[in-house]
């Protein structure tokens, strides 16, 4: 079982005693350790450890490393099949226009990262997939993604991300109304592909 740091910097034996506790103390329930444990989270995975602080340098290079390293997924995962058709077009396109490389990968990870509920803005919940398995390796990451929410609403907006990011506004706007266009096409299709398949459905008679 693979051990879990807290947001109270406390080694947990597995992610499931986190969710445990946490689900005791939200419903007052005696095995509850204290109130504190009401929001215990997983901070990342792996046994509490002194972070190295985030140095202004190193800081300085994090959007760099992070933009390559959200376009390295992408690749990985066309290159595994594993993105739907309209992301694996917006892939290609990154392989080959450098202009979009960044902001492609930037909004496929934004509009993946925005699943619960997908509201255009990321919380600091839905931003745990990468927050949690990183921090171990780039102790950066924290820091980087809290810079990332400049308003401190605790939600990272697409703006927010592209600027931390360090991208330009255009382009990311430019993918984003990709994304949204592909959606629509897609919840269209669905719609037509579902009422060939309903008699007398009532999109078609509207
Ligand atoms: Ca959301
Ligand atoms: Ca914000």
């Amino acid at each position: 079982m693979l051990q879990v740091c807290s947001n109270h910097n406390e080694t947990w034996g597995s992610d499931c005693e986190v969710y445990q506790m946490r689900c005791w103390c939200e419903k007052g329930l005696s095995q509850c350790r204290g109130d504190q444990y009401e929001h215990v989270h997983i901070e990342y995975y792996g046994i509490c450890r002194d972070m190295p602080d985030c140095k202004p340098e190193e800081m300085a290079d994090f959007p760099r490393r992070m933009r390559d390293w959200l376009f390295n997924i992408m690749r990985d995962l066309a290159d595994r099949q594993e993105l739907t058709p309209h992301y694996l077009k917006m892939e290609r396109e990154a392989e080959n226009n450098l202009t979009r490389r960044w902001s492609n990968a930037a909004v496929w990870k934004w509009c993946d990262l925005d699943g619960h509920p997908a509201d255009r803005s990321v919380s600091r919940h839905e931003l745990f997939p990468i927050r949690a398995p990183l921090m171990a390796l780039e102790h950066c990451i924290a820091p980087f993604l809290d810079s990332c929410d400049v308003n401190d609403d605790h939600r990272i907006t697409l703006k927010e991300w592209g600027k931390c990011l360090e991208l330009d506004e255009v382009p990311v706007r430019l993918a984003l109304e990709r994304v949204v266009a592909g959606w629509y096409w897609l919840v269209l299709l669905s719609r037509l592909l579902l009422c060939r398949d309903e008699s007398g459905c009532s999109y078609w008679s509207s």
